[in-house]
Parts: C-alpha cells; structure tokens; sequence
C-alpha cells in the first residue's frame, strides 16, 4: 500500500498537526510505503519570508524524522527538489474546473485573511492532486480540514482517467478516528491553526515543558465539573481526545477516570501527558537540528527516492495527453 501526504513548511507546527496527520504517518509506515512531503511549493501561496522558508523546511524535515518516521522505510522529501510536482500540476489545471476550485472552504477562509490573494492559493488544491497522483498513492492520511482537497484529487483523477485512459490510481482519504481536528484551547470550536488560531490556544510541538502545562492548564472549559464530551463541552472533549492520544486510553476510560473528580486534576494530568508525549521528540529534534549534514543527506537520498517514483506516472500523463514523446537525456 502506497501512502502520501504532505506538510507545509509554514509556522511552528502544533499539536494538531502532530495528532492529526504527524503520528499517523509514523503509524502508516507499519503498514505501507510512506512518501511524506515537506510541501514547500504550497507554502508560497501566502506571503512568505524566503530566510524563513529555507530554515522552517529543514526543520519541518528534523521534525518528522524526530516524531519517527524512519528514513530506512519511508521516503520523506521537500517538493521543490522534485519539479514533477510543478509539471503535473500544471497538466491538471485542465482538467480542474474554476467552479470546483471556488468552492474550496480553505480558499474562502484564507483567502479572507489576505491582502493579496495569489493566483497559487486559489489553484492550491490542483498541485495538492498532482502531489498525490504522482505517487500512485492508495491512502492519503490527513486531519478533517483537508478532507474537501482529496475529494477533488479523487474527482480529477477519475475525470483524467475517463477522458484520457486509466492512468492514475484513485486515492481514498483516511482521517484519523481520534484527533482528526484539534481544537483551539482559548477558542473550543475552532480548530489548532498556525494562521487562524490564537496563541495561548496552539500548542506547538517544541514549546518548552513550562509552556506546555501553562497553555493546556489555561485551557478554556465550561462552568460545569465533569469530564465527559457532549453540547456545550468543545474544551473538554477537546482535552479528552488528546490525553486519549497522548496516553493511549479510549475516550469512555477518560470519562470513567474522571467522572465528575471537577477540571484541575484532570488539565494538570492532560499537561504531564503532553509534556511526556512531545519530550522523546524534541530531545530527537535537537539532535537532528545539530547535524545538517546528515539532515541534507536525508533529504537529497528522499528527493531521489521520489523522482524515480513520480518520473513514470509524469511520463504517462505526458504520453496520454497527446504530447509529443520527450527527447531522451
Ligand atoms: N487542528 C488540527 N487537527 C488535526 N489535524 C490538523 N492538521 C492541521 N490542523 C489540524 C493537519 O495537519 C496536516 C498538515 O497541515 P498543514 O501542512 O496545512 O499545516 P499548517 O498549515 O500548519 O496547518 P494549519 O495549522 O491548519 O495552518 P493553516 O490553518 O494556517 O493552514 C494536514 O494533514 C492537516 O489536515
């Protein structure tokens, strides 16, 4: 089984992204070949600072090698250093209607946060397909915000396949049962975002331990005492999923611990869990971080990994759009 995803090199990376999407790449990697992109190309689409973007790839990079995806198994790369990804985005573009891509809930949200909407935010979900298609990727695991991109993947692949021949697998997304969206710890019903959220609220993944437990301590509740999920308690369902994820115990054993023991004990306990969950991966981080030589190795033998892989599914798209056969060399 073929797995792809991809993650901006945008901000610190938060707890949402490690709950959501992070650990359940380490987690596929049991179970299939894990092609993980460090997606820097769709970092672009907003303003960007380029010393920035060249310091948060390598460290999104460190990132996903410290939470424990094993350069030995998985390919993880950065999609600039493979122009396919460019070329194949642009071949799709013909097949993505604007009315589709308008209907994007991620456009519209972010797009209302820009002074100047770029051309590549609003065509962001076409090279997000191409990324994918590439890679005859069978599963796609993602956090529930990306769920609408990988429905229009599915919705391009098959319309590329019955209007040109079967050329691309058809993905299926996969999002996880438990943590699928973290939720913003100040504001419940809106989920952990490195753009839209607040900062007391976004946990990231190398806050210190004294920042860790300041932030899940202050985390909005509600004025009742018992720790249950249900209408009115989007804080602590919130804390009940990533203490689930954090130690490993089912959501009903949560609320059966705690039943109505009142929030102190209970935030305090969600605190020492995530400063013990994130502690193995930010010692791992460091390390990494203090080798980047060894880091670039890594990332030039993924970025081979993944031209070979998507050089022959470009070179079918190419042949079954009617393009004149590429000179060799
Ligand atoms: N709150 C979340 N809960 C669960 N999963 C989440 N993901 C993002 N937020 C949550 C998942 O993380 C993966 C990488 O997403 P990204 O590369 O888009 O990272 P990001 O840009 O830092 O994500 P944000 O925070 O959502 O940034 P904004 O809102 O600024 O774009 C994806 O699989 C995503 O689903």
């Amino acid at each position: 089984m073929r797995i792809f995803s991809g993650i901006q090199p945008t901000g610190a990376k938060h707890l949402g992204n490690y709950i959501g999407a992070i650990r359940e790449y380490v987690a596929y990697q049991e179970r299939g070949d894990a092609f993980i992109c460090v997606v820097d190309l769709h970092s672009i689409t907003v303003g960007h600072d380029p010393r920035e973007l060249r310091d948060s790839t390598v460290s999104v990079a460190a990132l996903l090698f410290a939470a424990g995806l094993d350069p030995e198994r998985s390919t993880v790369f950065v999609q600039s250093h493979v122009p396919a990804h460019a070329e194949a985005a642009w071949l799709l573009g013909s097949v993505t209607s604007f009315g589709e891509l308008r209907r994007m809930t991620q456009f519209k949200e972010k797009a209302e946060r820009q002074e100047f909407v770029a051309v590549g935010l609003f065509t962001y979900p076409v090279l997000q397909a191409a990324d994918i298609l590439l890679y005859d990727t069978d599963v796609v695991p993602v956090g529930e915000d990306q769920r609408q991109h990988i429905e229009l993947t599915r919705d391009v692949a098959e319309r590329f396949n019955s209007r040109y021949g079967e050329t691309f697998v058809v993905p299926r997304v996969e999002v996880p049962e438990i943590g699928a969206k973290i939720m913003d710890l100040q504001e419940p019903t809106k989920k952990m975002s490195t753009t839209g959220g607040t900062e007391q609220g976004t946990v990231l993944m190398l806050d210190p331990p004294d920042v860790l437990r300041k932030k899940l301590k202050s985390a909005v509740t509600d004025s009742g005492r018992e720790v249950v999920r249900g209408p009115g308690k989007e804080g602590i369902a919130n804390l009940i999923e990533v203490l689930s994820v954090a130690t490993g115990d089912k959501p009903d054993a949560i609320e059966a611990r705690y039943a109505d023991g009142g929030y102190g004990d209970f935030k305090a306990d969600v605190a020492d869990a995530v400063v013990e969950l994130l502690r193995p991966i930010q010692e791992r981080y460091q390390e990494l971080r203090g080798d980047p030589a060894e880091l670039e190795r890594l990332l030039v033998r993924g970025a081979e990994r993944a031209r070979a892989v998507s050089a022959p599914v470009l070179e079918r798209m190419v042949d079954r759009m009617g393009f004149v056969r590429r000179p060799s060399g």
